[in-house]
């Protein structure tokens, strides 16, 4: 049995709860600013995160809603041109404190730091909606505490692909019976198991609530603090009242004996 060496956080959903309130607001002001009329509601926005990745959900809103488009000879020039003033509006949101950690987030990461765990991400985000988070959510220091910061284009194919995974694993030289991963949605853990990495914690938001996570180690409502305790749910066994770094290393155990 191997021993677990490091943690591999998505972001979207399962840092922060980005989407809702963060994300799908800055496409409506990028659309907003270029003179378009479209806009994402909270439910359109929820069939879209199918597709991960900005300038790929853009794309295929135009595939399927079939939106008024200006007449534009370079289509992915402009979805690009789109994406990069809406990964402004994001970041700039995040700079005024939009969008907070989820529950139990920051604690697990200083107790792995602590412990010497090896930390690191994998996300279909841009690499400065990543940056950015960290930095305004816990501090200019944050960045140093990950080993590898996989995200976005460094990889072709985004998420439900396994690449972003076994590229973070790469650059760390470990191999997956050596990390867990932390997802929110079905296509993050798809990503996950396709890359062989067996144990998987879920903590699920509203969007994803009701997604298919066969496979997942553990499925809860969040990782819990002292005195707001996460809840397991689709049948996953008892949980203690927050998954501190003890609980996560006997997850991996136990999973890797399985
Ligand atoms: C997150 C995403 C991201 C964001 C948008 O998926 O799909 O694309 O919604 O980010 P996951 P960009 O949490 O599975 O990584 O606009 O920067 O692409
Ligand atoms: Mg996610």
């Amino acid at each position: 049995m191997s021993e677990l060496k490091a943690l591999l956080f998505d972001v979207d959903g399962t840092l922060a709860d980005t989407e809702r309130d963060g994300h799908r607001v800055a496409f409506n002001l990028a659309f907003r600013d270029a003179g378009l009329d479209w806009y994402w509601d909270e439910a359109l926005y929820g069939r879209l995160l199918e597709v991960t990745g900005g300038k790929e959900r853009i794309h295929h809103y135009i595939d399927t809603q079939r939106p008024l488009l200006p007449d534009v000879e370079d289509l992915p020039a402009f979805i690009a041109g789109l994406h990069r003033s809406k990964t402004q509006h994001y970041t700039r949101m995040l700079r005024e404190g939009a969008i907070p950690l989820r529950p139990g987030v920051l604690r697990l990461l200083d107790e792995a730091r602590a412990a010497g765990m090896v930390l690191g991400i994998a996300t279909t985000t841009t690499p400065a909606n990543v940056s950015a988070l960290l930095e305004f959510s816990i501090g200019p220091h944050a960045l140093e505490w990950f080993d590898v910061i996989a995200a976005g284009d460094v990889v072709p194919d985004k998420k439900p692909a396994p690449d972003i995974y076994l590229h973070a694993m790469q650059e760390l030289g470990l191999t997956p019976g050596e990390v867990m991963a932390f997802e929110d949605s079905f296509n993050g853990v798809r990503a996950v198991l396709d890359a062989g990495i067996q144990t998987l914690v879920v903590t699920v938001n509203d969007y994803t609530a009701d997604h298919d996570f066969t496979g997942a180690t553990l499925v809860v409502d969040s990782l819990g603090e002292p005195g707001s305790p996460c809840r397991p749910l689709n049948g996953s066994p008892a949980v203690p009242e927050y998954l501190d770094l003890a609980y996560i290393k006997r997850l991996h155990a136990g999973s890797a004996d399985a």
